[in-house]
């Protein structure tokens, strides 16, 4: 049942302001999913996901890869982004056209006209994968939005404020959704609760986040 009901997505042309700055863009990319995936599998072969550690020596719980001019890493010396695979020791696999091109017109939708990703983040959940609270501050202009596309199982997003303890809202991101996010919004806390499990045509039993940033100056 739940199979068929995914396996006709339909897009909606919508959008939803949670704040001035916050826009979340109900199924933007379902029409474009199966294309979306079969790009990421190529990526992913060329720079597999990987679990990466917190500079305080924690495994991460999210297998993370990157494509585009920059790729995030994280190891005992830090977060922050770089040009190769510091597994593979290659230059990062190429951000595909659509990509960038779904990600500047979600960013346009939601206000921000002049986005210029360089860097698509690729987190990948399994059931029990989560995001501990965080703030997304290791890119160098901060003026630049996020846009945020979720494929795959269904996950709670959690939605803060500027302080790790501020009130949060619990947003569920669909397969298709993009959330947009800049301005004034750039800094807001924010992560994801552990992904529950189940099936979705388009990735199987997990799910897939793509963030893209404007990483480099
Ligand atoms: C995720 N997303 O959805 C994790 N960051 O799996 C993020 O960390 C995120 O969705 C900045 C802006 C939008 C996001
Ligand atoms: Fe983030």
């Amino acid at each position: 049942m739940q199979s068929e009901l995914f396996s006709i997505p339909k897009k909606q042309d919508t959008k939803h302001f949670l704040a001035d700055n916050t826009c979340i863009l109900p199924g933007f990319i379902c029409d474009n999913a199966t294309e979306i995936r079969d790009l990421l599998e190529d990526i992913l072969l060329l720079s597999p996901p990987r679990y990466m550690n917190t500079p305080g020596g924690q495994r991460m719980s999210v297998a993370l890869s990157s494509c585009g001019t920059l790729g995030w890493i994280s190891d005992a010396k830090g977060y922050r982004y770089s040009s190769y695979d510091p597994d593979t020791h290659q230059p990062r696999p190429n951000m595909p056209p659509l990509f960038s091109s779904l990600a500047i017109k979600a960013a346009a939708e939601a206000g921000f006209r002049d986005f210029r990703p360089d860097a698509c983040l690729i987190n990948c959940y399994i059931p029990g994968s989560k995001m501990s609270l965080h703030q997304d501050k290791d890119e160098q202009d901060l003026t630049q939005p996020i846009v945020s596309v979720s494929l795959g199982l269904p996950a709670e997003f959690l939605w803060g404020g500027f302080i790790r303890g501020d009130a949060k809202q619990t947003l569920l991101l669909q397969h298709g959704d993009v959330l947009v996010w800049g301005g004034d919004d750039r800094l807001r806390f924010h992560g994801i609760k552990p992904l529950k499990p189940g099936w979705h045509p388009i990735t199987g039993d997990c799910r897939i986040n793509l963030t893209f940033r404007k990483a480099g100056g």
